[in-house]
């Protein structure tokens, strides 16, 4: 019997599964080098945790890893049912709100080491925390893109710790009871994007697409298709640095000034941004987002592997 123990909380309705011990040994490396160590080694381990029968197509996983730095409150490895991110920000706001849960951390200033880089954490006395994430910047404005069996759409292309597709121009009533026809016209963007051979300009997949409008309540509500074909519950923590670099690059949000941005379902992160020291990335001026948010616990549990379990390791589509 194997054993992995996790700690399960949600970030404005989006769940992460912390993953407290079980995993194999990745050594000290940086989490970049680990994150490979485990996609190309371990895999079975990530599907056996987030894939039915235990997990679901939303849940995204978090390895807890012992950091490169000691000074760093922890490292951190995510990934879904498809693969691995680089970076998620809701992930990180359930990860030190785990840690703080359990204790092992308490309010004030944290580093945490990410594949993407270190972010930095704030738990606050009220148990929210702000995540200060890596540099994001906009490497296409106004992208025209042919999506088969819809109308050609205009986008840009961000990166906020993950590559993203980002539209307000849309045509779609951007609404909790629309899922269906939001996550299809999604889905058909990302398959264009990447028919195309449309990329980031680290050679990655742009495989997050992220549609706008106005809400009521907030500066703009999203709807976010994840790499698996989930959409986010919460409002996207590196989706949201990506539209906060399209707004800094645009003039239309000066650094430190509040975004507040919508999930689907309601949820919200409060956002602003300061410039980044340091040179433009290809030209294009980085910034570095913040955003906050809350994370609620939802289980503890031992998950249980039976060697005799046919799907022991997963159900793989
Ligand atoms: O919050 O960055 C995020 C995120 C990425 C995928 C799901 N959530």
């Amino acid at each position: 019997m194997r054993r992995i123990r996790v700690l399960d909380s949600h970030t404005g309705g989006e769940p992460t599964r912390l993953v407290l011990d079980g995993f194999p040994d990745l050594g000290c490396a940086s989490m970049a080098e680990r994150r490979a160590l485990l996609a190309g080694q371990h895999d079975a381990w990530r599907a056996a945790t987030v894939l039915e029968p235990r997990g679901n197509d939303v849940i995204v996983g978090a390895l807890l890893c012992p950091p490169v730095d000691p000074a760093s409150a922890a490292g951190v490895i995510f990934f879904n049912n498809t693969g691995y991110l680089a970076m998620c920000g809701h992930g990180t706001i359930g990860l030190v709100a785990s840690l703080a849960y359990l204790g092992r951390i308490a309010p004030g200033e944290h580093r945490i080491e990410t594949p993407a880089g270190t972010v930095g954490a704030t738990l606050h006395e009220d148990g929210s925390v702000s995540v200060r994430n890596v540099p994001a910047y906009r490497l296409h404005r106004q992208l025209a893109l042919q999506v088969p069996g819809q109308r050609s759409v205009v986008g840009d292309v961000a990166w906020g710790g993950n590559w993203f597709f980002l539209v307000s121009e849309h045509g779609q009533r951007v609404a909790s009871d629309n899922l269906p026809a939001l996550s299809h016209y999604t889905s058909a963007i990302r398959q264009a994007l990447q028919t195309q051979g449309i990329r980031g300009d680290d050679g990655g997949a742009i495989d997050h697409i992220e549609l706008f409008a106005d809400d009521d309540r907030a500066d703009s509500r999203n709807f976010v298709l994840c790499p698996g074909g989930a959409y986010d519950r919460s409002p996207c923590g590196t989706g949201t640095s990506a539209k906060l670099a399209c707004l800094a690059a645009d003039g239309k949000l000066q650094p430190g000034q509040i975004w507040r941005q919508a999930s689907i379902i309601g949820s919200q992160f409060e956002a602003s941004y300061a410039l980044a020291d340091g040179q433009p990335r290809h030209g294009r001026a980085q910034i570095i987002p913040t955003l906050r948010g809350r994370a609620h616990m939802s289980a503890e549990a031992t998950l249980l592997i039976e060697d005799s379990d046919p799907f022991g390791w997963g159900i793989r589509p």
